[in-house]
């Protein structure tokens, strides 16, 4: 039986990259724009792409704004990086996002958070993502598709997942794709 895990852990195609890509939304029809950022990025995936469940999840950094709905996707894609970024802002910009308050409410943010095992660092672009290792969010998520690596820091995806779970509220919401 295929496990959800398996084509993540397998070598890209020749040619091709594996990419971690978190999804987030708090603003309007939020699992609407997460069916739509699905909807693209399998259009630039290689093969069967791997979704996380979908989890409600209360705002970190800036307080002051609705629940998320946030995700994790891993998928093999020909695209170079920083190609991929400009294609995910895309996307973004597609799904009406608007860049007013730093880390405020948004339809739809899609960040890169890992990329092969590559060390990207762009003035707009770092991957790893610097502030996955401390995001449940993004590591409960992520612990259902990659429990074993290890990031930044030396400790699993699944030991910071169990850490963080318990500082955040994160509930299940389910898992839809
Ligand atoms: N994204 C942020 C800042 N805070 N909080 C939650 N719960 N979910 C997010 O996706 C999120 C956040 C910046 O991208
Ligand atoms: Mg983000
Ligand atoms: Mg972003």
């Amino acid at each position: 039986m295929l496990k959800p895990t398996d084509s993540c852990l397998q070598l890209s195609p020749p040619g091709a990259h594996r990419a971690v890509v978190a999804l987030g939304s708090n603003l309007g029809r939020r699992i609407v724009y997460l069916h739509t950022a699905l909807v693209a990025l399998d259009k630039i995936a290689v093969g069967t792409m791997q979704c996380s469940a979908v989890y409600e999840t209360t705002p970190v950094g800036y307080l002051d704004q609705g629940k998320f709905l946030n995700m994790v996707v891993c998928l093999h894609t020909y695209l170079q990086v920083r190609v991929l970024l400009s294609y995910l802002q895309q996307v973004e910009s597609d799904c009406g996002r608007r860049r007013i308050i730093q880390n405020g409410p948004r339809t739809l943010d899609l960040d890169i958070l890992l990329y092969d095992n590559e060390y990207v660092c762009y003035g707009d672009l770092q991957v790893p993502h610097p502030r996955m290792v401390e995001r449940g969010f993004v590591l409960v998520p992520l612990a259902e598709l990659l429990p074993e690596i290890r990031l930044l820091g030396g400790k699993t995806v699944a030991q910071l997942a169990k850490t963080w779970d318990t500082v955040e509220e994160i509930r299940y919401v389910g898992r839809f794709w």
